[in-house]
């Protein structure tokens, strides 16, 4: 996926750039060779959706123009760092060799340096979060948790042909909505929005990463290796057998798909298991799924507000939906 359309609101962008300097801060130690691992993959890039979300529900009141607090600047920078902490981890997990089309901290330094890297990461945006208040401190905290919860609960279900569907919602719940969720929420706690609508951007972010990860997971599985950065159908060949796979499984294709999972996949299985894939409702059923979430995002921010930041976070949620069918067009 590519720009943020939360970028086209003119003063996100200047914003953005007072979030960057930040974030390069944030990982600056005595140790010249722990900041370098530390900033590696701040360095270079990423969309910064769950800063965005931060300083949206922070401006939630305010008229469109005002800059973000220093205090909102905080918020995203911590959400980033807990999220850059997850991909340093998950990458060791993966063994994976590129992230954000760089080599990724493990093929570079190392898994003991990357996993290290990855707690640092994770303690400074706690130490950030714990300036800001107790209850941003707590609830980040506790997003870690469901981030842990979610992947192992991807864990537990590798290569399983009969993973259900309320067994994939319950890990992409964690792994991924919970800190879209917890982004948007700590922005309407530092704008000091009502209990009601901090409630409604936090349903928001929800909905908006379980969408996310619903299109992330199609995208595995119909877009071309240049736009992902990392080979389609890669999900397939670790064992991770997303909604669109589930959905085809129960398909009458289902048994020829069944017959070709369940273990490992060499080069023409997974041509075979993705034309499967591809040439039934699978893929369509789950962007039915992602629409509805996105429907329900849009919703949940009906009583927030409509300035420029909130019609950007509505903007976010429609174009997940653009790109997977762009994808699912080919
Ligand atoms: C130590 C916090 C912590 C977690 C340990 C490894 C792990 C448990 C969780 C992994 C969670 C994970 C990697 C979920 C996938 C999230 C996801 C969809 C990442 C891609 O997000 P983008 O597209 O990436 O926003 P950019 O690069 O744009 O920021």
């Amino acid at each position: 996926m590519t720009a943020n359309p939360l970028l086209a609101v003119p003063v996100v962008a200047n914003d953005q750039i007072r979030v960057e300097e930040r974030l390069r801060s944030a990982v600056v130690t005595d140790d010249p060779y722990l900041t370098e691992i530390a900033a590696h993959l701040i360095t270079a890039g990423g969309k910064r959706s769950r800063p965005l979300f931060c300083l949206a529900g922070a401006g939630a009141d305010l008229p469109d123009g005002t800059p973000a607090s220093d205090t909102a600047l905080d918020g995203g920078v911590a959400v980033e760092l807990v999220h850059l902490g997850s991909l340093y981890h998950d990458d060791v997990m993966d063994e994976a060799d590129t992230r954000r089309q760089v080599e990724s901290v493990n093929a570079r330094w190392g898994n003991l340096k990357a996993i290290l890297a990855g707690d640092f990461l994770l303690a400074r945006a706690s130490e950030i979060a714990s300036a800001i208040s107790t209850e941003v401190a707590g609830l980040l905290a506790h997003t870690i948790t469901r981030l842990c919860e979610g992947q192992v609960t991807e864990l537990q279900s590798l290569h399983d042909v009969d993973r259900t569907e309320d067994q994939y919602e319950r890990s992409i719940a964690g792994k991924t909505a919970a800190l879209f969720a917890a982004s948007a929420r700590i922005g309407g706690l530092i704008g000091e929005l009502d209990s009601d609508r901090i409630d409604r951007l936090t349903q928001f972010g929800h909905d908006y990463g379980m969408a996310f990860q619903i299109v992330d997971d199609i995208l595995d599985l119909t877009a071309s290796e240049e736009l992902l950065g990392k080979p389609t159908g890669k999900d397939l060949v670790e064992g991770v057998y997303t909604l669109p796979v589930l959905y085809t499984l129960e398909t009458r294709a289902g048994d020829d798909l069944r017959d070709l999972l369940g273990g490992e996949l060499d080069a023409p299985a997974l041509d075979k298991a993705l034309s499967v894939v591809r040439s039934g409702p699978g893929l369509e059923a789950a962007l039915a799924l992602a629409k509805a979430y996105v429907l329900s995002a849009e919703e949940s921010l009906d009583q927030v507000g409509d300035n420029q930041l909130i019609t950007g976070l509505r903007g976010a949620a429609l174009y997940l939906i653009s790109s997977a069918e762009e994808a699912m067009r080919g």
